[in-house]
């Protein structure tokens, strides 16, 4: 069944959409845990961190850079962070593994 956010990428349900490749998807999270909060996801359906192989090294690298991208046009030169959360413990709610960006306040740590 696809998850949430295969239904974003196939324009399903709308989201505010801040950069698309043919590897990934950027968009707003809908529930903003910062002044700037964007979700950064692979196009395919990758359950979570614990989920990788081998053959997602690059696709998982791919993300990164387009986080930083991404962080960068948004204008939080300042900083950011990038989260993922894992499993359960982890406080993962979606299962397709995605890339929190935070910016435009200043983190904490440890985070909670
Ligand atoms: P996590 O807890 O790491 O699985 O984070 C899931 C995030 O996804 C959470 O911050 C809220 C966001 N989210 C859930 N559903 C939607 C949606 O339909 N649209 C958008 N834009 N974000 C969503």
């Amino acid at each position: 069944m696809p998850s949430i956010f295969t239904k974003i990428i196939d324009r399903e349900i709308p989201a505010d959409i801040v950069y698309e490749d043919d590897e990934c998807l950027a968009f707003r999270d809908i529930t903003p845990k910062a002044p700037t909060h964007i979700l950064v996801i692979p196009k395919r359906e990758i359950v979570s961190l614990a989920d990788l192989t081998d053959e997602d090294e690059k696709i998982v690298g791919h993300c990164i850079l387009v986080a930083a991208k991404v962080a960068h046009s948004e204008g939080l030169a300042a900083g950011y962070r990038v989260v993922v959360n894992c499993g359960s413990d982890g406080g993962q709610e979606v299962p397709h593994l995605h890339f929190h960006i935070l910016g435009g306040r200043q983190m904490t740590w440890p985070p909670g």
